[in-house]
């Protein structure tokens, strides 16, 4: 197990030691052994176990020392299985309950004989938790309300709707007289797929108004907790937020704290000790007893001063790096050598290929698709509406499609539009890997994305053999969304990435990002190593609307998030230069 795996599972241990009353001694010191942990490198940890070390670390014990050697060696505790198993699972379960710790359900347990949820809500609704020592009626109806809510609680939540309710929230945070800046930090800032809560950090000197102004946002329904510098709420979506108020001088280091991720924070502070520096929430100031005389010096009795987050990574000898790419996964080693990659950008982009019309499941004629991707200043617009074989979408027959096309040449022949519009098609991978449309309908298209809709249950080795025999079709142009994804809602079909990947170079095929906020497929964890070795992304927004075209920002956060510059996605190049891809077939 790695140092981080281990982590998690002290703190679990320590979270379930609470549950069933032990010593808060020892519940402390599992959780403690766990920071311990986290601010290790990996290397060190493998060098105290193999040296024998690691009980002679402050904060980790004879007892505590054992049991991270047998993680580390096996991955498994035969301590932390045994101490599960003598859980009631419903109590475990009770921790996800807003309101609910480990001391509270262990009252709960042992005064009610409660086991599970279920009859924790009974025992709300009758009174009987209102009555025991330390509860009263309000922590009852918090808590009765709490697992009401659980589902919505729980739920993680897209990208695009969290980002919609935060942006009108910065802006008028922004507004505000008392606040210098604002921003949405987490994992929304990083332009994560979904994110968990929102979490709002803002520089201000007078703070009362300001968590007076956020509590009462419309769309707040209710307040989970409120204090001087830091509210949170719930809203009516079952999203949740943070708000942190920090003074000016504080902002960056904040920011840059809540941004995260954790993984990549952890990497920074070690690299802050390194240099004799501790790096947290608060700022960057010399590590106590073990802080250089040099760092003490620069530091000063206030630490290092950065006005922004450039100047927190300037004071650890790194680039700036874009909060997309903080995910601990080689951003910081890329950013000291001054290797960072130019990230692409909204707008670098000049259009895109995968949208749909009323012709088949769109909601938009080809003339409203038209005019809206003009109004985004788009040099083109490609239409792939579906195939025949995907009846309950309208699929267009030989004729439709024809036709489709005859339609197209004329708009483009009107000069009606200032966009260029490619004719295109969406066509079914069938069963066994056909294409949907002979040779001489394909022939008769600028390009052709090929994209699984029926028969999702095959194996992982079926459904790759299909897609890649898909993939071979000389009139293939691109792949649609990969796995058929749908997020928090819909798991995609098994694939072999790596060998799609492999024949999409190999044939000249493109892979598209669907830019879609409920697909972002191909996810954006393949891409950084896919575009290395040579495959071109398209973003394509699958739009089935005219809305649905600005959809290309879900799909940009995704392709930063895989280190993708313009130079890896077609739809960043100029019209003329796509004409002779499309030309090339
Ligand atoms: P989410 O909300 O689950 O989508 O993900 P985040 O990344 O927004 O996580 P969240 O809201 O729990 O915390 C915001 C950031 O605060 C996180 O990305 C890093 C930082 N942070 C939170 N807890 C810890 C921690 O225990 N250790 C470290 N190093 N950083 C933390
Ligand atoms: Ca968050
Ligand atoms: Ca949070
Ligand atoms: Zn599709």
């Amino acid at each position: 197990m790695t140092k981080n795996e281990i982590a998690d599972v002290l703190t679990e241990i320590g979270t379930l030691l609470e549950l069933k009353g032990e010593n808060p001694f020892k519940t402390r010191a599992y959780q403690a052994g766990a920071r311990v942990l986290e601010s290790m490198e990996q290397d060190e940890l493998d060098t105290l176990i193999r040296e024998e070390r690691l009980k002679s670390v402050k904060g980790i014990g004879d007892a505590l020392a054992q049991k991270i050697g047998e993680l580390h060696s096996t991955g498994r505790l035969e301590f932390f299985d045994k101490l599960k198993a003598s859980i009631e699972p419903g109590l475990v379960e009770m921790l996800d309950v807003p309101g609910l710790g480990p001391k509270k359900i262990k009252a709960i347990h042992d005064q009610l004989g409660v086991t599970t949820i279920e009859g924790l809500a009974s025992a709300c609704t009758d009174g009987r938790v209102a009555a025991l020592a330390g509860f009263g009626e309000k922590s009852q109806e918090k808590i009765l309300a709490g697992i009401r809510n659980r589902e919505a609680y729980g739920k993680r939540h897209m990208w695009w709707e969290a980002g919609a309710i935060a942006t009108p929230i910065v802006a008028g945070l922004r507004a505000l007289p008392q606040v210098s800046q604002a921003e949405a930090a987490g994992s929304l800032r990083r332009g994560l797929e979904t994110v968990g809560d929102l979490d709002f950090i803002v520089a201000a000197v007078d703070v009362a108004p300001v968590v007076e102004w956020f509590v009462t946002q419309p769309g707040v329904q209710e307040i989970t907790a409120r204090g001087e510098t830091k509210a949170s709420v719930r809203f009516v979506s079952g999203l949740q937020a943070d708000l942190r108020l920090v003074p000016p001088e504080q902002f960056a280091f904040a920011l840059h704290h809540f941004t995260g991720s954790k993984d990549h924070n952890v990497l920074m502070r070690q690299r802050a000790l390194a240099r004799g520096l501790s790096l947290s929430e608060w700022g960057l100031v010399p590590a106590e007893g073990e802080g250089t005389a040099k760092a003490k010096a620069e530091g000063g009795a206030h630490g290092v001063k950065a006005k922004d987050e450039t100047a927190l990574f300037a004071a650890l000898d790194l680039r700036f790096i874009p909060p997309e790419l903080r995910e601990g996964l080689g951003e910081i080693e890329a950013a000291e050598a001054g290797e960072l990659p130019r990230l692409i950008e909204l707008a670098d982009l000049r259009g895109a290929f995968h949208n749909h019309t009323t012709a088949s499941d769109g909601r938009n004629t080809l003339v409203e698709m038209t005019a809206a991707a003009e109004a985004l200043g788009w040099e083109y617009l490609g239409i792939a509406d579906h195939s025949k074989s995907s009846v309950q979408a309208k699929g267009l027959s030989e004729e439709r499609l024809a036709a489709q096309v005859a339609e197209i040449h004329a708009l483009n022949a009107s000069g009606r539009f200032k966009t260029h519009v490619f004719t295109g098609t969406e066509c079914d991978i069938l069963s066994d890997g056909r294409l949907d449309y002979d040779d001489a309908m394909l022939a008769t298209l600028d390009y052709v994305v090929v994209s699984v809709h029926a028969a999702f249950t095959q194996s992982s080795a079926d459904m790759t053999a299909r897609i890649i025999r898909a993939i071979e079709n000389p009139y293939t142009t691109m792949l649609g969304h990969v796995t058929g994804r749908l997020l928090l809602r819909r798991e995609g079909y098994q694939v072999d990435f790596t060998q799609i990947i492999d024949a999409a170079i190999a044939n000249d095929v493109i892979i598209e990002l669907n830019a879609s906020p409920w697909r972002l497929d191909m996810d954006w964890r393949h891409w950084r190593k896919a575009a290395e070795r040579g495959l071109l992304c398209a973003i394509n927004p699958d739009a089935h609307e005219t809305s649905g075209l600005e959809h290309v920002r879900a799909g940009i956060n995704s392709a930063r998030k895989g280190w993708l510059t313009r130079e890896h996605v077609l739809n960043a190049r100029p019209l003329a230069e796509v004409k002779r891809a499309f030309g090339a077939r």
